[in-house]
């Protein structure tokens, strides 16, 4: 493919198959004779500014390395950008499509659920490792990159005008009682933007989409060694990442399975929060403790109604297979909600006990 051949110099054809599981992006691992690497088209439907996206790349990576904290004897590592072969980090094609090339991290995997224990731990590790790393970092020296990402009562705003403009899907099943969800919890979707008026939540460097396919475990140890896909690496409150991580990693299936399955393990919290605070401890306030159950309540929420929205908008936003999956998605986010509040003293409880 022409965009792989801009990279690196390609001895022999390059072999492009399609990588992980994004919803947003195109990613592809790139074979050649000498070397294996990702390349990515990034959506610029999603991230109008790509090279912005780039630069806050660099920036993060370019830390790591000078603080030795995303190298192999740290025990972390990060992805790296490859440059193209006229020395930049991003490559745009005729078509105005921009690519960009990464190094492929060896000899690991991700989960596309939580087993054992030991796995949660590892997930709560990586995460606080990297919000250790990005910590040291100003949240004004990134980019805004997708602004009003995981601002609640901005998507609300966005599902309020396409409800009005009528929407698409209107006959799919379980419509009717997503948009009941959405009616009882809409009162409560502004907690976190207010906690950041307040001065209770400050904005730093933040993942952004901390789920489990975006920790990688070292295939041998079983140790969670990295965390990637840092296109979403951005100012904005540690409650969307802490929040977006335990929605991923703490149901009991995954994202796309049948909404009905959808629970809240807290087991599985319990281990990844203490994992979290093996690595990230000393950078949490009171405040932060304050607004954890928040943040754990409101971001399956959140995602749950930006899937209905793209659902009700004709899916312009989340890829998808088949008719009707975004609605799927989001009653599965919604559920996933309605455990975490089921569960919300326990929950409570832990936070209280380990922190
Ligand atoms: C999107 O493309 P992917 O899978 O990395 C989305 C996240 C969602 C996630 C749900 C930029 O991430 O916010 O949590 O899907 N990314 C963007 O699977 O909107
Ligand atoms: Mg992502």
């Amino acid at each position: 493919m022409w965009a792989a051949r801009q990279f690196l110099p390609v001895s022999g054809k390059p072999e492009l198959a399609p990588l992980g599981r994004g919803l947003i992006n195109d990613t592809y691992r790139v074979t050649t004779a000498v070397s294996s690497w990702v390349l990515q088209r990034i959506n610029r439907q999603v991230f109008s500014d790509p090279v912005a996206v780039m630069a806050n790349l660099r920036r993060v990576t370019d830390h790591a390395r000078r603080v030795r904290k995303g190298c192999p004897e740290s025990g972390w590592r990060l992805p790296e950008v490859i440059p193209t072969r006229a020395g930049q980090d991003i490559y745009r094609d005729d078509q105005g499509e921009y690519w960009r090339a990464i190094t492929y991290i060896e000899a690991t995997h991700s989960l596309s659920a939580i087993t054992q224990p030991e796995q949660a731990e590892q997930v709560g590790r990586a995460l606080g490792w990297f919000h250790g790393l990005v910590g040291e970092l100003a949240a004004e020296s990134l980019h805004d990159t997708l602004p009003g990402f995981h601002v609640t009562p901005g998507y609300l705003a966005g599902f309020d005008t396409v409800v009005a403009k009528g929407g698409h899907g209107l006959d799919a099943p379980g419509l009717a009682d997503a948009m009941h969800f959405v009616e009882s919890h809409r009162s409560r979707a502004a907690v976190l933007e207010e906690a950041r008026a307040k001065g209770h939540l400050k904005p730093r460097v933040i993942h952004g989409d901390p789920k489990l396919d975006n920790v990688l475990f070292d295939s041998a140890s079983g140790q969670a060694v990295s965390l990637i896909d840092l296109d979403t690496v951005k100012p904005g409150l540690l409650h969307y990442d802490l929040g977006d991580c335990f929605r991923s990693c703490c149901n009991r299936v995954s994202e796309t399975a049948e909404p009905g399955e959808a629970i809240f393990d807290v087991d599985t919290f319990r281990a990844v929060w203490r994992g979290y605070l093996r690595e990230a401890a000393p950078i949490l306030t009171q405040d932060d403790l304050d607004y954890l159950y928040d943040a754990i309540r409101l971001l399956p929420f959140e995602l749950g109604l930006r899937f209905l929205a793209d659902h009700l908008a004709g899916n312009t936003y989340f890829k998808i297979q088949a008719p009707g999956q975004n609605l799927v998605r989001a009653l599965g986010q919604f559920r996933l909600s309605a455990s975490v509040e089921a569960h919300e003293r326990t929950i409570r409880r832990v936070i209280a006990d380990l922190s």
